[in-house]
């Protein structure tokens, strides 16, 4: 696939831009069609060939030459003369949460700094804090930026990998003799970031699995090839650890493999106590090997019922089975609908007639479309007028489909003053009304959570969206006050998100927990801007889970009959 590296390049294009002070929209407008391109799912190329590049969203007569350009040479003359303006080492400062373009530029210019470790150096030796125009607030954001970074060096959001794992299970099972297969460890815990891939699996013919395996086209390199255990390096670059294992303790193995750590070793000092040995061989008498054939056996020997694997942390969910309290959490097909996406009408790349097709594919039965609002304008937020056009585009699609409604919404800005982005009688227009912080992620913590408490209290807002605001591996959360704000939405019946893109997860799992004790009510949005993007549910789902939810603390699970209910209820 060529769609990747042209991206690629525009992103570059983008961010060297961007440091060089240039147009804002212009900026945008190569995002975007990076953004556009990787969500195609047509190889480039072809639409090259075919002289139908001008046919994705944003792309005119200008970027359609660069990126045939591109497609043929691998660069274009415009990136090329930004290299020779702009050092492109400098879009790695980029990546460090805390530096945008202006400072990348600034620490250049007047400290020669290229790389991370240079900027570290600096930083620790104060040379930065002396700039004109940098605080020395900013030298401490710019530490613990790169602190952040560092942390999440070798670890991998879930939503990358997950589908990786999936597809070389299948892989294997259509090619190999597998009996037996399973993902296991922080994967299939659904951690939100994992470190490699587990895979456990039974065979005949356990050799034979083996050779599939190294031979996958996924594989980059082999690391060790065994009988029993190969790992490799996927060309993706994640490491993957295949084990074969004998069908009279898979459910050891799989229980042992799933982990965690931490909850593995209560379970085993609950076996102790009962004069057991277990491990990933089985569970032991003495020398005599009593069971181990099924995950649910290793439980049952200390007295457990099976344990979902989201919830294996050593967060209380031990003490939770002994006491048989153990939620019954939400399962993936009770999910009925996405509250947030984005269409063609703000910065998605999918009009609202093929958003509510991959609606039906996915059994879905309701999504809200939530566009911007008009202060994001480089977002491409609606004004009033576009309101109107949008409207009448999702009643058109309802007129004519019975099984998925569209839900016609705003994802409204929370300005930095506390106030909405639409005044009140506009907003009452919208079925669906998610608030949102876009800016002022520098502000204190009683600022940002007196804003978030603002919204709340607005009777027309729904639900607050990605309510931390952090980035998995690239934006702490900023500084809030959860417990209140926790308190103060439960009172007002508003539901707090579980924004389900791959880099958000925000709720967090933890923050997801409290809130549910908090008596909150959860609402799951993908925030897609493509209609790939929409598969991401499955993630929010996963949260949900870790974070021990029910059904009835989740808004998806509602039919679009009571779901239309309860938003109306809020307003009245
Ligand atoms: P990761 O890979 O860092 O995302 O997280 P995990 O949980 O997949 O960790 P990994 O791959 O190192 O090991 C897989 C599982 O194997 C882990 O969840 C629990 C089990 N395990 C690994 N090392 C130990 C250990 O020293 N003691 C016990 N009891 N279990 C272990
Ligand atoms: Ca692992
Ligand atoms: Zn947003």
């Amino acid at each position: 696939m060529k769609n990747k590296e042209v991206a690629e390049v525009l992103r570059h294009i983008a961010a060297l831009l961007e440091i060089k002070g240039d147009n804002p929209f212009r900026v945008r407008a190569y995002q975007r069609a990076a953004q556009n391109i990787e969500a195609l799912t047509v190889d480039v190329e072809e639409l090259a060939r075919a002289g139908k590049l001008e046919r994705i969203p944003g792309i005119g007569k200008d970027l359609a030459q660069k990126i045939k350009e591109i497609i043929s040479t691998g660069t274009c003359q415009k990136y090329e003369d930004l290299k020779r303006e702009v050092p492109p080492e400098l879009i790695n400062l980029l990546s460090i949460p805390g530096v945008g373009p202006k400072t990348a530029k600034l620490l250049y210019e007047k400290l020669g700094i290229k790389s991370i470790e240079e900027l570290e150096r600096a930083c620790l030796e104060h040379r930065v804090s002396r700039l004109p125009g940098i605080r020395s607030k900013t030298e401490e954001n710019i530490l613990r930026g790169i602190q952040l970074l560092k942390q999440h060096v070798g670890r991998r959001p879930l939503g990358e990998i997950l589908p990786l794992a999936e597809a070389l299970v299948e892989m294997l099972r259509r090619q190999a003799p597998v009996d037996r297969i399973d993902v296991a460890g922080s994967i299939r815990r659904r951690r939100e970031t994992v470190k490699d891939i587990d895979i456990l699996v039974t065979s005949r013919n356990p050799a034979r699995i083996m050779e599939v395996f190294v031979s996958l086209p996924l594989v980059g390199e082999i690391i060790a090839r065994g009988e029993t255990k190969t790992s490799v390096r996927l060309k993706e670059g994640i490491q993957v650890d295949l084990r074969a294992v004998d069908p009279a303790c898979y459910g050891a193995a799989l229980a042992y493999f799933t982990g965690s750590k931490a909850h593995n070793i209560r379970i085993r000092e609950l076996g102790v106590q009962r004069g057991l040995k277990i491990n990933e061989y089985g569970i032991f008498r003495g020398d005599e090997r009593v069971g181990g054939r099924e995950e649910e056996e290793v439980f049952a020997a200390v007295d457990l019922p099976w344990i979902p694997p989201e919830l294996r942390e050593d967060r209380g969910e031990i003490e939770a089975a002994q006491a048989g309290q153990l939620p019954r959490l939400v399962n993936y097909d009770e999910i009925k609908g996405d509250f947030h996406v984005h269409s063609l009408f703000s910065d998605g790349t999918a009009s609202v007639e093929e958003i509510g097709a991959k609606a039906r594919q996915l059994g879905l039965k309701w999504v809200g479309i939530c566009d911007h609002s008009q202060g994001l304008r480089v977002a491409g937020g609606l004004t009033p007028k576009d309101i109107a056009a949008k409207k009448a585009a999702i009643q058109a699609f309802n007129r004519h489909s019975k099984d998925v409604k569209l839900l016609f919404g705003t994802e409204v800005d929370i300005l930095s003053d506390g106030r909405l982005d639409y005044p009140d009688d506009l907003l009452r227009e919208f079925e669906l009304v998610i608030a949102s912080i876009h800016s002022g992620f520098r502000q204190d913590e009683a600022t940002l959570t007196g804003r978030i408490l603002a919204a709340i209290e607005n009777p027309l807002v729904h639900i607050v969206g990605h309510p931390t605001g952090r980035l998995i591996g690239e934006r702490d959360p900023y500084p809030l006050d959860l417990k209140t704000i926790f308190s103060a939405a439960q009172k007002a019946g508003v539901a707090l998100e579980i924004n389900a893109y791959y880099k958000r997860l925000d709720l967090n799992d933890v923050n997801t927990r409290a809130a549910k004790e908090a008596g909150v009510l959860l609402a799951i949005g993908t925030d897609a801007h493509s209609l790939e993007q929409m598969n991401f549910l499955s993630l929010g789902v996963a949260v949900a889970r870790r974070g021990w939810c029910e059904p009835q603390n989740i808004l998806n699970t509602f039919s679009y009959r009571q779901l239309k209910e309860w938003l109306k209820k809020k307003v009245s």
